[in-house]
């Protein structure tokens, strides 16, 4: 990594010494710090204004009690997060996760990447993020129902299809939504659609979301390999994790033309070399909620293999699609000296800063998850603008937009990094194409 900048070095010092304890947030700043030197040289209006500093103090940050009752009749109490961290080019848009790893720390880094992300897409969205410590795994329906309800009863006042816009991460899906859309116009009376994305078919939807995460993600591949001027047909992939993302990395792979080997949940790694199942794994994830161990009861040629690394899978292309450090340093290596050529990530930060140097020390392709993810979210402000319009587009029509704005986002990063003197360098290309939109509306702005 690049050393930062004495200038750029004190406003991290101070990011660390204003957060403390939050290390992936530290993580996150650090990585789009360490972009930004030439960016100031370039652009001296935007150290005189101070942006750097400004966007990385969130706008408005809000924690809140939510109280829920289980099946027992027991009270249960857990913490539920807001990050609203930058409305620049529109209203705060981001995720919510629900998973008992989430602290303040964890939705600041996912709502810092989401600035630069939503950037990239090009579309009118300021960046936020949100969740609770709740922990969805052995719920009851009646049981997720209640927390979402109660975990909307506090937010329904700090959102609106103008203001703050959330949808799905970790453990938030469909029916998450559902329950936090109901709730939210009941406590304001108003059939608000643009107030959250992810909705069903039928109550103001968009075809084509559930699945842009995973499309969008592959389709950045496709774009990297181009550049290459080679292609996804026929090569050997590995994508970690078997939620949403994953499923839908997973599809797209399998309709041009390569081949999926393996997947994970956080017990295991199931290995199955004549291609993972995909009708199969949407049963057990999707349909019946269980976990990946039971692939291996439906296919005896499969592996299971509890607590596995999926990084020691050799593989020509990797999809990291799980959580944030799920490569570090060592797997990096490892997946280089297996031949992996290029890698896309379908989560977010999921490379530790000793595994991206690996990767772009070894020059593979690498799609950092700001760029290479970016498909969720876009599909999501395709989800506002039907919305907005009381119209609903065809799922051609809409994964045809998509594609388009995904390839939009490789030519930028692809361009910046050139522009910058880093032919190749995504992370580099992303971080500086997504800041340079963000600090230009904030310049406009005045000092807000
Ligand atoms: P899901 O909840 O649908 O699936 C998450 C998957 O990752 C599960 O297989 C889960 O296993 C595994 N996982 C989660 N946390 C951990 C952990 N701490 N250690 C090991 N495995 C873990 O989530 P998504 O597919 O929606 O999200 C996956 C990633 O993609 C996240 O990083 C998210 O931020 C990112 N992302 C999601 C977008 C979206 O539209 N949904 C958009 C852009 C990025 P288990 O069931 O065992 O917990
Ligand atoms: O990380 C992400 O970009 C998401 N979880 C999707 C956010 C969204 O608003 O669709």
């Amino acid at each position: 990594m690049a050393v930062l900048g004495e200038k750029i070095e004190a406003i991290y010092q101070q990011v660390k010494a204003r957060n403390p304890g939050e290390e992936e947030f530290h993580q996150a700043v650090k990585e789009v710090l360490e972009s930004l030197g030439p960016v100031l040289v370039k652009y001296p209006d935007f150290a005189e204004q101070r942006i750097i500093e400004r966007i990385c103090e969130p706008e408005r940050q809000i924690i809140f009690r939510v109280p829920w009752q289980d099946d027992k009749g027991q009270v249960q109490i857990n913490r539920g997060f807001r990050v609203e961290f930058n409305s620049a080019l529109g209203p705060y848009k981001g995720g919510i996760r629900f998973h008992p790893s989430v602290y303040l720390g964890i939705i600041k880094f996912l709502g810092f990447e989401q600035i630069f992300k939503n950037a990239l897409t090009g579309m009118p969205i300021g960046g936020g993020k949100g969740g609770s410590d709740f922990d969805p795994k052995g719920k009851s329906s009646n049981e997720i129902m209640r927390f979402c309800q109660s975990f909307m009863t506090e937010l329904a006042r700090h959102l609106g299809e103008h203001t703050d816009v959330p949808a799905g991460d970790i453990g938030v899906g469909g029916r998450e939504i559902g329950y936090m859309f109901g709730q939210y116009k009941r406590i304001t009376n108003r059939y608000e659609s643009g107030v959250l994305t992810g909705k069903g078919i039928g109550w103001g939807g968009s075809l084509v979301r559930t699945e842009a995460t995973g499309y969008g993600t592959v389709f950045f591949v496709r774009e990297m390999l181009k550049a290459r001027k080679n292609s996804l047909e026929g090569k050997t992939c590995v994508v970690s994790g078997s939620g949403n993302v994953a499923i839908y990395t997973i599809e797209k792979l399998n309709q041009l033309g390569a081949k999926v080997i393996a997947c994970s949940d956080s017990n295991g790694i199931i290995v199955h070399e004549k291609g993972i199942d995909l009708a199969l794994v949407k049963t057990l994830k999707e349909v019946e909620r269980r976990r990946i161990a039971d692939y291996a009861s439906y296919h005896k040629d499969a592996k299971y293999i509890a607590g596995g690394n999926i990084w020691e899978v050799p593989c020509e292309i990797a999809f990291p699609s799980a959580t944030q450090n799920e490569i570090n340093g060592k797997d990096a290596k490892t997946l280089v000296k297996n031949g992996c050529i290029a890698v896309g990530e379908g989560a977010n930060m999921p490379t530790t800063p000793e595994g991206v140097k690996v990767f772009l020390d070894a020059k593979i392709a690498y799609g950092p998850g700001k760029a290479a993810n970016a498909g969720g979210v876009a599909t999501s402000a395709l989800e506002m603008q039907q919305n907005a319009s009381r119209d609903s587009w065809s799922f051609e029509f809409t994964e045809k937009k998509l594609d388009e704005i995904m390839t939009g986002i490789h030519a930028t990063a692809w361009e910046t990094a050139e522009e910058f003197g880093a032919s190749g360098n995504y992370v580099l290309g992303a971080n500086i194409g997504g800041f340079i939109k963000v600090a230009r509306a904030m310049v406009a702005h005045g000092l807000i």
